[in-house]
């Protein structure tokens, strides 16, 4: 092509897409002003397909949650599957200029960059169902694949009950992310059920008629199965149509996933006896845009994450299971009675995140019990058996460690009071039980991975192997394990760091004080770098250190977790290096969940968070910012 005939291209491309963004400017305003100047915002939605079901109920349910709002026009872009279509939509959409962006992403990884780059232009990102990598986004919502496989495995190990058996797996060939967190979960479950056998069956794609073709061709194999799990509803039918065919449809049970109410759906097919059960994969739409509209209105309190949560719907519970999602929400006006179980005052954090949670109850109007437990868990245990006497309406627990508390929960729902976990989780005995109603809180293994990222990328090793000493939290409390966790994930990458000594301090001043001296007793200080699990220990260690002439943040790098004020001026006097923040400051966030619970809005499975991680550079600009 001539060199005149590429310039002639270039200007009329030039042209047209100046033209497009001038037409689209112009009709953004002609569609503000259409209403009379009622509508404020515009939110782009991008979705990756309109062909998949789910994500064809992503946008419907969208635009039916809009109709709520006269002051919200929605655009919505379909990329038919294609990454670079799905860029080119929002760089439309970017130049119509709108105001928040909703996208499922075509692909993860793929997405990531173009999604970063919308966020830095300081138009907020609402990320639906598959999470990119990274945390360039205003917001993510989705469900928790993995969970849904282990829901899918728990229901068919209770089916068997013990008793040996074989099941199906029906997978695609080559597996979406969510299908893959699907066969994880659920072959979690099955590696600890070793009576029941199970085999996968790939299909030519995730499509109805691959599943019927593979299952109808599965022949003689299939006389020794009892079950089948298939990752999504239209896979469940064509395996139960093939089954049909085969005269099998009643000797092997089926459960699928996702859990759509229309015809041929999950739930039809539950409650038609086709299938055993189906999981639901729960879509989000209300929560993205009562969030959307938060993070317009510049709402403090907004998360980072919102997990969903899917429901084990079955031919049993599937009428009530209808009920409840189909519920009006009506907020009753009275004064809802909160009982609290907090874990102590064992750290400046701990102090700010009660003071968070008393702030914004008086703010919701809402009556707070407050029991401060002195880190003990029989206290905890008394309190919540005392708030269940008194009938309030939601239980709020800090746990002060992951397990012990199932009895107690259930004597909470044999009470029908809900139980929300806050800051801390715990492990339940059996996750069907229900026994906890939403978790909100950090993600203590993210903030572990960021402490040993940011020692790998500014703590140079100048001799072979590098020292750490880890000052842990209280034993068995989950910030204390998934620190641990996240930072000895990247640790494991990183052969010239090595953790040669722990101990735990309990989240306290003096425990982090009391592990440095009893080193310094049985050994000549020889550590290039602290890790601790909170502020206040890093801060008892920084006093010991100073006590034996041992400069910390130089003689020894410092880096803590939970980056309060403290740890800001203890960087801006050199003395600790970097500050991993965990964010106490959620009592709005929470006290919202609990208005939303007692009015009978599902509530999601987990709400994580907004954290970041601040080092010495940052510290004297951040420190006048800092709400703690
Ligand atoms: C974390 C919280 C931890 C803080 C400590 O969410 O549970 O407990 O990191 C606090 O400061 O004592």
């Amino acid at each position: 092509m001539s060199k005149r005939h590429l310039i002639l291209i270039l200007c009329l491309l030039t042209v047209g897409i100046s033209t497009l963004l001038t037409w689209s400017r112009n009709t953004k305003d002609e569609a503000l002003n259409a209403n009379e100047g009622k509508v404020e915002y515009i939110i782009g939605v991008s979705q990756a397909n309109m062909r998949e079901k789910w994500r064809v109920a992503l946008v419907e349910e969208l635009e039916k949650e809009i109709q709520g709002y006269d002051n919200i026009r929605i655009i919505t872009t379909d990329a038919t599957s294609s990454v670079e279509k799905q860029k080119l939509d929002i760089s439309h959409l970017m130049g119509f200029g709108i105001d928040l962006l909703i996208i499922s992403p075509c692909d993860e990884k793929e997405m990531t960059e173009k999604i970063k780059e919308v966020y830095d232009s300081n138009i907020p990102v609402i990320v639906m169902d598959r999470a990119i990598e990274g945390f360039d986004y205003t917001l993510y919502i989705g469900p928790d694949n993995t969970v849904i496989g282990q829901q899918a495995g728990n229901y068919i190990a209770a089916m068997f009950d013990g008793k040996p058996g074989k099941v199906l797996e029906l997978q695609g060939n080559n597996l979406p992310i969510q299908s893959e967190e699907r066969s994880i979960g659920f072959a979690s479950v099955m590696d600890a059920h070793p009576e029941i056998e199970r085999s996968v069956l790939k299909l030519q794609n995730e499509s109805k008629d691959s599943a019927y073709d593979a299952v109808l061709a599965a022949g003689e194999e299939l006389k020794e199965v009892d079950a089948i799990f298939a990752h999504s509803d239209y896979i469940a039918l064509g395996a139960y149509e093939a089954l049909k065919n085969r005269g099998l449809e009643n000797t092997i049970a089926i459960v699928g996933s996702d859990g759509f109410k229309e015809e041929d759906e999950g739930i039809d097919l539950v409650q038609s006896g086709r299938i055993e059960a189906t999981i639901s994969c729960p879509i989000g739409a209300r929560e993205a845009i009562e969030y959307a509209m938060d993070i317009l209105k510049n709402e403090t309190g907004v998360p980072k994450q919102v997990i969903l949560r899917s429901y084990t719907i079955t031919q049993k519970n599937v009428e009530n299971y209808l009920d409840k999602m189909n519920a009006t929400y009506e907020d009753s006006g009275r004064k809802i009675v909160v009982g609290y179980s907090q874990v102590g005052q064992e750290s400046q954090w701990r102090l700010a995140n009660t003071n968070s949670i008393q702030t914004a109850a008086d703010i919701f109007n809402i009556r707070l019990l407050l029991e401060d437990a002195n880190q003990s868990q029989e206290r905890q245990i008394e309190a919540i058996r005392g708030f269940i006497r008194e009938g309030v309406d939601v239980i709020v627990v800090s746990p002060v460690v992951e397990t012990g508390w199932d009895e107690v929960l259930r004597e909470a729902k044999a009470a029908g009071i809900p139980v929300v976990m806050s800051d801390r989780n715990v492990t339940q005995e059996d996750i069907e039980e229900d026994l906890i109603t939403t978790y909100i809180g950090a993600d203590f293994k993210e903030e572990g991975r960021r402490a040993m990222r940011w020692i790998r990328d500014n703590v140079e090793p100048d001799k072979k192997q590098m020292k750490i000493l880890q000052l842990q939290g209280n034993k068995g409390a989950s910030p204390t394990e998934e620190r641990q966790e996240g930072f000895e994930e990247v640790l494991k990458e990183c052969p010239e760091y090595k953790i040669v000594y722990s101990d735990h301090g309990n989240f306290t001043f003096e425990g982090g004080q009391k592990i440095v001296r009893e080193y310094l007793n049985q050994y000549k200080w020889d550590i290039d770098i602290i890790y601790a699990h909170n502020d206040d220990m890093a801060l008892g260690a920084i006093e010991e250190l100073k006590k034996h002439g041992i400069k910390p943040g130089e003689d020894v790098k410092i880096v803590s977790v939970d980056a309060t004020k403290a740890a800001f001026l203890a960087m801006i006097e050199g003395e600790l290096n970097c500050a991993v923040e965990c964010n106490p400051v959620f009592g709005n966030q929470l006290m919202k969940a609990v208005r939303d619970l007692v009015s009978g809005k599902p509530m999601p499975f987990k709400i994580i968070t907004e954290e970041k991680i601040y080092d010495e550079s940052v510290a004297e600009d951040m420190i006048k910012l800092r709400e703690y």
